[in-house]
């Protein structure tokens, strides 16, 4: 893993409006605030991190299709796309990165249309209900992945 190394924070929709509604199930922490968290983990491992957020399925597709070439690493909460999108399935195949997935909530004590994540068989890992901590894990997680598997 090189200095320059930086990482792809992928939310799906209706993450923009985290902290607003439902604390009980997502908490009270903003997506300003999980990137700031984000930011604050991947530093030590010198890892930048390019964080993009939308509600729509193209544009997540877009920038996961770009982290080919401008990326070390993916960690995505696909909302809730992770249950619907083969497109997403497709984009991370291409992107040919480690991918952690991390979800908020415990998706398996939830309803049961929410227990299977299409995008888990392509992920390096996954991260379930530990709120937003679950996203700092997953930087520690992919910079050993990362540190493991230099590139070239
Ligand atoms: O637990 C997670 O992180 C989810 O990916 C969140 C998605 C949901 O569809 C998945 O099943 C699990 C929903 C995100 C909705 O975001 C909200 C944020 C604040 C208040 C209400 C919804």
């Amino acid at each position: 893993m090189s200095a320059s190394s930086s990482i792809l924070l992928v939310n799906g929709p209706n993450l923009n409006t985290l902290g607003q509604r439902e604390p009980e199930i997502y908490g009270t922490t903003t997506l300003a605030e999980v990137v700031a968290l984000v930011e604050r983990a991947a530093e030590p491992h010198g890892l930048a991190v390019e964080a993009v957020q939308s509600n729509h399925e193209g544009e997540l597709i877009n920038a996961i299709q770009a982290a080919r070439e401008r990326h070390a690493g993916i960690i995505i909460n696909p909302g809730g796309f992770s249950h619907t999108s083969v497109a997403l399935v497709d984009a991370l195949q291409f992107a040919g990165l480690p991918v952690i997935e991390v979800h908020l909530s415990n998706i398996h004590a939830r309803e049961e249309f929410r227990h299977r994540s299409l995008i888990s068989p392509v992920a390096h890992g996954v991260i379930i209900g530990l709120g937003p901590a679950g996203y700092s894990l997953a930087v520690t997680a992919l910079a050993g992945i990362l540190t493991a598997q230099p590139t070239p």
